[in-house]
């Protein structure tokens, strides 16, 4: 026997689109169902992206879970670029009229936005299988399987925040979809220890053996990165061979600073850039990595799916509180502009800092041209620092709906 539930948004994904999009929905009195395949427990100990644009910590305080983000997160007004053997800052504030980025872990604003989730008791289906989406270009539901219930939820609009492999996209029939992709040809081999960063600040590494990340989450964990081909597997690193080869791509300096220690955490991420077109199709839209992936370089990927939800919850609550769709229809094109951008500077920063089996010492020498050019001049660095710090959202209209949205706070 189908179980019908009825609510106006149902969101597919508890990452950190889905979870931020339904605290927005919540603070705006606007209900919904969130809806997602992997346990609880599971999602909130993925361990993904660690830097915060101004306007995805400013959307965080909006959906009222900033608390611990003003406590732990580390601001940060300047990155270091290591190459040939020299560390140059890139002064993120100075450039940028004053913004920084913030350093917090994509772990941690996924759990404060589940915590904040479960105080409000909202109506969350953890652990389900086969999520269907149906007639979205009419009148939408979806339908899901849990614990061997069947379930469906008649919904008016459908959020797919279900990642790359997700459901929705794949549910677009495929003369309305364009897809754009670039695979690149290695990965990140990504290491988390609790040992004290070799730096204050991030240090992005372009060296002849290949790129390498100096990061971090605290004062007391580090987050580091190798460019690994893709044929590597993480059994073929032990945490001995990735520190060796982490002190083989840093200057002298930081491998006297550099503390190593056990790994708790250890994957290989390939890179991709990929864009959907539209994020539209009638009543179901895309946001986050279910509608583009950036390879991690601009540190882009999460704050993407904040700006997403930006737009998305804007233009939600506006139909709701407001009776207007205008924000609904411009959704889409407004998303991909940003998107678009961030696509470019990820790419941009990818193919300046990796090495590519393919590229001849030509290749090589116009791109240490080009990163010395960057580094050597007022105007390559503020090009650099105002796209890390995250470009502005065209969305006037956002501040006047984030007061609607606060008068609704509970
Ligand atoms: P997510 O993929 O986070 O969430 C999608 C959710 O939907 C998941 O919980 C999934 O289980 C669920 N789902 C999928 N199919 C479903 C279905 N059929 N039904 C129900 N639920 C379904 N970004 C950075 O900025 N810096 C980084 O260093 C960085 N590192 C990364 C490393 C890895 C291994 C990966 C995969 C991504 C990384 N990213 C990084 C990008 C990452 O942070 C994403 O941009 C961010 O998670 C996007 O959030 P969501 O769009 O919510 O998608
Ligand atoms: C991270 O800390 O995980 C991180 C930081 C900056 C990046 C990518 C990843 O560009």
């Amino acid at each position: 026997m189908m179980e019908i539930l009825n609510t106006k948004v149902a969101i597919i994904g508890s990452g950190p689109a889905g979870l931020l999009l339904g605290q927005l929905l919540y603070k705006a009195g606007i209900e919904h169902i969130l809806i997602e395949q992997r346990s609880a427990d599971y999602v909130s100990a993925r361990i993904r992206a660690g830097i915060l644009e101004q306007v995805s910590v400013d959307l965080l305080k909006q959906a009222g879970v900033d608390q611990q983000l003003n406590e732990l997160g580390l601001p940060h007004h300047g990155i270091e670029i290591l190459t040939n053997g020299e560390k140059h800052r890139i002064d993120l504030s100075a450039l940028t009229h004053g913004k920084q980025v913030t350093v917090y872990g994509q772990t941690e604003v996924t759990k404060d936005l589940m915590h904040a989730r479960d105080e409000a008791k909202l109506t969350s289906f953890y652990e389900v299988n086969d999520v269907k989406v149906h007639e979205f270009y009419d009148l939408p539901y979806v339908t899901f399987n849990k614990d061997g219930q069947e379930y469906r939820v008649n919904c008016d609009f459908i959020a797919g925040c279900d990642g790359y492999h997700g459901v929705c996209r794949a549910s677009v029939p495929a003369d309305k979809i364009k897809t754009f992709e670039k695979v690149y040809p290695f990965g990140w081999l990504g290491i988390l220890a609790d040992v004290p960063p070799v730096s204050d600040e991030l240090i992005y590494v372009q060296s002849e053996r290949g790129f390498a990340l100096c990061s971090m989450r605290s004062s007391t964990r580090s987050r580091y990165y190798l460019q690994v081909p893709l044929t590597d597997k993480v059994e073929d690193w032990s945490d001995e061979r990735f520190w060796d080869e982490l002190k083989n791509r840093l200057d002298k300096e930081s491998c006297e600073h550099l503390v190593t220690g056990p790994s708790i955490e250890k994957s290989i991420a390939p890179l991709r850039s990929f864009v959907t077109e539209p994020m539209r199709f009638g009543n179901l839209f895309l946001a986050g990595d279910a509608a583009h992936i950036v390879p991690p370089t601009g540190a882009k990927g999460l704050n993407l799916a904040a700006s997403d939800i930006a737009y998305l919850s804007s233009a939600l609550i506006e139909y709701y509180l407001n009776g207007s769709k205008q924000g609904i229809d411009e959704y889409s094109e407004k998303c991909l502009k940003r998107v678009w951008k961030a696509e470019r500077f990820s790419w941009w920063m990818t193919h300046l800092l990796h090495r590519f089996e393919t590229e001849s010492e030509f290749d090589i020498k116009i791109k240490q041209a080009e990163l010395a050019y960057i580094l050597g001049s007022e105007a390559g660095q503020t090009t650099l620092a105002e796209n890390y710090v995250g470009l502005p959202y065209e969305l006037k209209k956002f501040d006047e709906l984030k007061k609607v949205s606060i008068k609704y706070a509970t």
